[in-house]
Order: C-alpha cells, then sequence, then structure tokens
C-alpha cells in the first residue's frame, strides 16, 4: 500500500501521509514524498499544496528503527528542500506530535498551520542525536535563538499556541484541519509568498549568548553529549552560512547516530514503549478503572493519591482515625501547593485536584471502588489488619494491591475471599514524579488483575516492570548488592568521597554514599536489624557501625560525611574515618573508572542473577527499573545494557 495519496480541492492538492503507527519518515515516506513533490510540481492546475497525515498523529520522526542501518535516498536534508523549492506552496497541516525530521518536514513548507492539541518539537537530544534535517539551521530563522536553543537543546516540545506565539507555525486552526487547511492555503494564495525559512534574516546573539548556555548544558546533562553538540550546531547557523552550516549539523548528526550513547538512548526508547504492553497480556481485558481507594496517608500514600488525582481518578483516602485523615489529606494538599509554588499548577488546578479527594476512616466507603492501594507501615500485622477489613468491604472484582517494597507479598493477604484480584504496586518515593511501578503479581493473581496493573501504569504515565518475588524485588535487590559493592571497596581502602566522585563522573547525580546519607542511613539498618532478631545471619555493614554511633546521615548531621548545621554539603570526616579504621585494609587504588565498571559490574551481576531465577522477563526491564527508579544515567542505557557493550 502506498503511503502518500494526492487529492484535489480545486486548484490546492492535498497530499496525505499514511504510515502507521505514527507516519515515522520511513524510506519509503520519503520516496513517496519526493515524488509528490515532483508530480504536483508538473501540474499546472495545482497552485498549492497541503500536507497532512492520517491517523493519529503528524510525521513523528524519522524511523527510528532505520538508525542502525545505511542510509538510503532520498536523504531528508535533500526532501526538506526539494519541498522548500516546490514551484507551488506546501502548507503542513499538523495534528498530533511533528516532531523531529517531522518538524523539519513542515519547517521545509511555506506554511504550518496546527490543530489546538498539536505539539511540536525536536525530541533528537533524547535520541543522544541532533536534528539531521535542517532542525538547528531553520528553526532559529523561525522563532529566534533563544527559543530554538530551549527546543533543541531540551527536546521538550511546544504546543500549538506557544509554538504560533514563538513564531514556529501561522495558525491554529480549530475544527475540521483538512478543510481549514485547505481554506488557509487558498487564502494565502491571494499575498506575496513568505520567505521559505533558509532565506529568512538571523538574529545571532553575542559569546556571552553560547557561554551561559554552554555553562548550564554542560551542568544539565551530566555527561551525556548530545545536548552540548546540538549547542554546537545552533552556534555554527548563527555565525556560518546556510549551507555550511546545513553541512556541520548532518556530519554532527551521522557521527553521533553511529554513538555509544545514541545506541544506549535506542535502547531505553524501545524498552520504554515497549513495557507498558507486555505481549503476554495482549489478550487479557483490564478492569475499567473509575474510582480508588488509598489506605494510609503518609508519604507514600499522598504521592500515590496525588499521581491518581492527576490522572483524573477520584480517590478516597482511609486512614485510622480522624486526624489521621486530615494530616494525610494536609500531605496531599501540600504536594500540590507544592506543585503551584514551582508553576506547574494553577492554584485553581490545585484546588480541583485536591476535592477530588475524600477523606474517610471507614472502610465501607470502599464497598464500589475498583481499585484499593494499601500504603500503610511497613508492618505485616499491620497490612494483614488492612486487607482483612478490605475483604469483607470491596467488590470481588476489584483490584486490591499491596504498595510494600520489602515484605513478601503472599505473606500479607491469607484467606483473603477471591484472591485472584490480589497484587503487588510497587511505587517509589515521590511517586507522584517517579516513573517506575514495579507490579509483582502473586501466584494467584489473576491475568485481568495483572493486567489492571498495567493499565493503572498508563494512565499514570508510569515506567511498568512486571517483577517476580524476592527480597527488595528488582530494584532494591540491585540497591543492596551496589550498596554492599560499594562498602566493599571503602574496606580495601577506596575513599567515600572518590567512590561517590565516581558514580557522578559515571553521570548518576549522586553517588552511593551521598544517596544514603539524603534518605538516612536508618532504614536500611532497621532493616537488617528486623532480620538479625529474627534469626538470619546478617554481617555487620559499615553502614550499622555509623548507625550505631549516632550517624543516620544528613538528619543527624552527619552519615557517611559531616554536614555543617542548615548546609546539605557533604564534607570528608574525620569521625567515620576513625570509626571505620579497623575495618579498612589498604588495596591496591583504583581510579573512578576502574570504580564505576567494578560498581556497574555488580549491578549487571544481581541483574544477571535475577534473570537466572526469572524474576524479571529481560534485560531491558533491569535496564528501565535502575534508569526509572534508582537513578541510573540514561544515556549508559542501564546496567545491562552498558555491561553488555563494555
Ligand atoms: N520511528 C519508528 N517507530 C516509532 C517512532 C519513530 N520515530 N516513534 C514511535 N514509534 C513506534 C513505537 O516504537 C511504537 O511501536 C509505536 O510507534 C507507537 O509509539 C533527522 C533523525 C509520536 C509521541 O523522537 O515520541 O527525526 O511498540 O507507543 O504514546 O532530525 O511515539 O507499537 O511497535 O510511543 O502515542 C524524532 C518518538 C526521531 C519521536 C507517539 N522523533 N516518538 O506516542 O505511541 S529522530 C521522536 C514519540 C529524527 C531527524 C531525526 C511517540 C509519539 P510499537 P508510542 P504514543
Amino acid at each position: 500500500m502506498s503511503v502518500i495519496s494526492i487529492e484535489r480541492e480545486g486548484e490546492i492538492a492535498v497530499v496525505t501521509v499514511e504510515n502507521p503507527p505514527v507516519n515515522a519518515l520511513s524510506q519509503s515516506l520519503r520516496q513517496g514524498l519526493w515524488e509528490a513533490v515532483e508530480t504536483l510540481d508538473a501540474d499546472p492546475s495545482t497552485k498549492a499544496v497541503v500536507l497532512i497525515c492520517a491517523g493519529r498523529t503528524f510525521i513523528a520522526g524519522a524511523d527510528v528503527t532505520e538508525f542502525g542501518k545505511p542510509p538510503v535516498p532520498p536523504h531528508l536534508p535533500d526532501l526538506v528542500e526539494r519541498i522548500e523549492t516546490a514551484a507551488k506552496p506546501w502548507c503542513a497541516a499538523i495534528h498530533g506530535s511533528a516532531l523531529g525530521g517531522g518538524l523539519e518536514v513542515a519547517l521545509g513548507c511555506r506554511f504550518r498551520v496546527a490543530a489546538p492539541d498539536a505539539s511540536l518539537g525536536l525530541p533528537e537530544v533524547t535520541l543522544g542525536i541532533v536534528p539531521g534535517a535542517g532542525g538547528t539551521v531553520r528553526t532559529p530563522r523561525m522563532v529566534g535563538f533563544p527559543a530554538a536553543v530551549d527546543l533543541v537543546t531540551s527536546g521538550k516540545p511546544l504546543r500549538a499556541g506557544a509554538a504560533q506565539a514563538a513564531g514556529l507555525i501561522d495558525a491554529v486552526l480549530a475544527g475540521d484541519l483538512r478543510m481549514a487547511a485547505i481554506a488557509f492555503a487558498r487564502d494565502a494564495l491571494n499575498a506575496p509568498l513568505p520567505l521559505p525559512a533558509s532565506r529568512r534574516p538571523l538574529a545571532s546573539p553575542d559569546a556571552a549568548f553560547w557561554t551561559a548556555h554552554e555553562a548550564a548544558l554542560t551542568k544539565m546533562a551530566k555527561g551525556a553529549i548530545a545536548p552540548l553538540r546540538a549547542l554546537a550546531c545552533l552556534r555554527t547557523a548563527a555565525d556560518a552560512p546556510f549551507a555550511e552550516a546545513m553541512a556541520f549539523e548532518r556530519q554532527t548528526f551521522l557521527d553521533l547516530r553511529a554513538s555509544e550513547q545514541a545506541a544506549a538512548l535506542r535502547h531505553v526508547f524501545f524498552a520504554e514503549r515497549a513495557a507498558p504492553r507486555p505481549a503476554a497480556l495482549r489478550n487479557a481485558e483490564p478492569l475499567p478503572l473509575r474510582s480508588v481507594g488509598v489506605i494510609g496517608g503518609g508519604t507514600m500514600g499522598a504521592g500515590i493519591i496525588a499521581a491518581l488525582r492527576q490522572a483524573g481518578l477520584p480517590v478516597t483516602l482511609i486512614e485510622r482515625d480522624d486526624e489521621a485523615v486530615t494530616r494525610g489529606l494536609a500531605n496531599v494538599s501540600g504536594i500540590f501547593a507544592g506543585g503551584v509554588k514551582r508553576g506547574r499548577l494553577t492554584e485553581d488546578h490545585a484546588a480541583a485536584l485536591i476535592a477530588g479527594v475524600t477523606g474517610a476512616t471507614d472502610y465501607a466507603a470502599l464497598s464500589d471502588a475498583d481499585l484499593v492501594i494499601e500504603a500503610v507501615f511497613e508492618d505485616i500485622s499491620v497490612k494483614r489488619a488492612v486487607f482483612d477489613q478490605l475483604g469483607k468491604v470491596c467488590r470481588p472484582d476489584a483490584v486490591l494491591a499491596t504498595n510494600t517494597s520489602y515484605l513478601d507479598p503472599r505473606m500479607l493477604a491469607p484467606g483473603l475471599p477471591a484472591p485472584e484480584r490480589f497484587i503487588g504496586l510497587h511505587f517509589f518515593s515521590p511517586a507522584n514524579v517517579m516513573k517506575l511501578l514495579e507490579i509483582i503479581p502473586v501466584p494467584e493473581t489473576s491475568a485481568r488483575t495483572l493486567a489492571t496493573g498495567f493499565a493503572l501504569a498508563r494512565l499514570l504515565g508510569k515506567v511498568p516492570v512486571q517483577s517476580g518475588i524476592c527480597e527488595g524485588f528488582i530494584g532494591n535487590r540491585i540497591l543492596k548488592r551496589y550498596r554492599a559493592a560499594a562498602e566493599a571497596l571503602v574496606r580495601q581502602g577506596v575513599d567515600i568521597a572518590e567512590i561517590d566522585a565516581a558514580m557522578r563522573g559515571y553521570g548518576f547525580a549522586m553517588g552511593p554514599f551521598e544517596a544514603q546519607d539524603l534518605g538516612g542511613l536508618d532504614i536500611a539498618f532497621l532493616q537488617r536489624e528486623g532480620a538479625r532478631s529474627a534469626g538470619q545471619d546478617v554481617p555487620e555493614t559499615l553502614g550499622d557501625v555509623l548507625v550505631r554511633a549516632g550517624r543516620k546521615g544528613q538528619k543527624t548531621g552527619g552519615g557517611w560525611y559531616d554536614y555543617a548545621p542548615g548546609d546539605r554539603k557533604p564534607r570528608v570526616s574525620e569521625a567515620v574515618a576513625h570509626l571505620l579504621a579497623g575495618q579498612i585494609t589498604v588495596g591496591p587504588s583504583m581510579t573512578r573508572a576502574e570504580i564505576a565498571r567494578t560498581l556497574v559490574g555488580e549491578m549487571a551481576g544481581e541483574g544477571q542473577a535475577i534473570l537466572d531465577e526469572g524474576i524479571a522477563g529481560k534485560p531491558a526491564d533491569i535496564d528501565l527499573v535502575e534508569i526509572h527508579g534508582y537513578g541510573f544515567p540514561r544515556w549508559r542505557g542501564g546496567p545491562m545494557f552498558a555491561v553488555a557493550r563494555d
């Protein structure tokens, strides 16, 4: 089937692209568009052309699946130029997303119009590349350099209204886009045509502009190379003639496309797209989710409620007494107030979000809930009491979930009627921000309940990963191994600060010891103490030595580091060196690269054990857990990917 069709509306030709699922610029589409330009240029009855797409979106970019293969003509820069120099003006009619090469094609058109809910962007840096068909050269000619730098180096799209305000599009057209675009093109013929983007004047910024952006990007990128290379392309667009800037951009694109970082980011791109729709659940119908109950309004419960509200679901919060209900609702309001303070929410929106939460102490309020998520204290008897109540009041088909992060979910709902509706849904704190959701079925869990867990993840915009049952599931189990391996290096005489610096250099926002000081050393200590009092043989860790000395992290003014009052800056601690002196046997020194390779190797080693035990389905699952739950640098692809490529 041809991916291009041409229809005539009088003197206006309508070129429709149909290349599901997202009209990506595959070779056949590029060829089809090239031929359409040739055909319509040769057709005297055509005075202008409307380019529109069938399906859910405008062209969503180059076909990423073609990246590993040698490029085949027509190459995109040439196609964009062919459209730009066509004898008849082209008008791109945009709905859904015009991204990457899709926006570059639209920038080759003389006009761009969009539906009100359309979005336009150049997300190439999120794939470890730069625009490769004029995005860094034509965009600044349309919107100026400040806006172009934001668009290109952040990869974040603009909504249609903002795109028009920025000068990226000519009009936002409500209603039937096809008809409105044809009318727009017809009107445009009555006026002199605007210059093509490539010939529009440029306002080149001064050197300070570039220096400032370079510094900010270096800080933000944490080792990702594409944003800085994109900035270099934009600077070349400011300083060099159009053709030279295009050549520089193209060479940068081809270099980066073949890079390790781009391979890693493509791996993550496709893993993220596959995650919400596991093949095994293709035929399982999830339960429709209209109302949700959350048990417990503490940090995790409030975060989960905020995520549910932001997805538009009405929520009932159950707490043990009125005072606790008030505290829980205040926690939720606090999250939304933070959103207003950061300019992410309006006061009205925050008020509407909190209005959708009902607080109660009587479980009967959940008699018609479709899903209930338990987020109470991490204690087996407290959780069992909750599920005992839920078993009595909830509908037999309602999904009942636990947010436990360490307890065995099989132990939490003994004797629950209709146990097939029980499942583990492990959110990460803050639950309204962290994208990871570990989904943990128990043996009784039905396919429908599991499918409902994945449907919830899609609704909340989370990255779901199914995990089997073991201590810490996937993420916390690997975290335990990572921390133990980091401590083992300390025992070999490697500096605590050097290990943290090595992992920051690898791309993490924080090293393992700084992160523990932020979260508190006592959480893991109490778990180990709990296991010890249950008779398990759990060796004493260096962290335990510190906690027993009263060092729980920032909250006690000291953990692995010292902290001055009111200051979060970690300071190397003499007290720690003294406390741990007896545990350290100085071994051979290690470079930061060796430290990082050792620790990432340990993570991947635990990942492999998890795969061998069938706790996780595929290496990409481990990578998604580490990237979306534990701050593993995205441009490294995750521990499994990184070690496989090493
Ligand atoms: N190429 C190939 N396949 C793609 C694709 C692409 N660009 N985008 C999506 N898919 C597949 C995806 O794998 C999934 O497949 C299906 O489409 C639905 O995707 C020269 C070089 C457009 C906002 O980075 O952001 O242009 O799993 O689940 O939620 O400068 O897809 O069903 O088999 O995400 O509705 C720049 C990437 C490329 C856009 C739709 N473009 N895509 O979201 O669906 S680089 C992008 C998206 C470039 C030029 C450079 C989203 C979407 P499957 P989905 P969605």
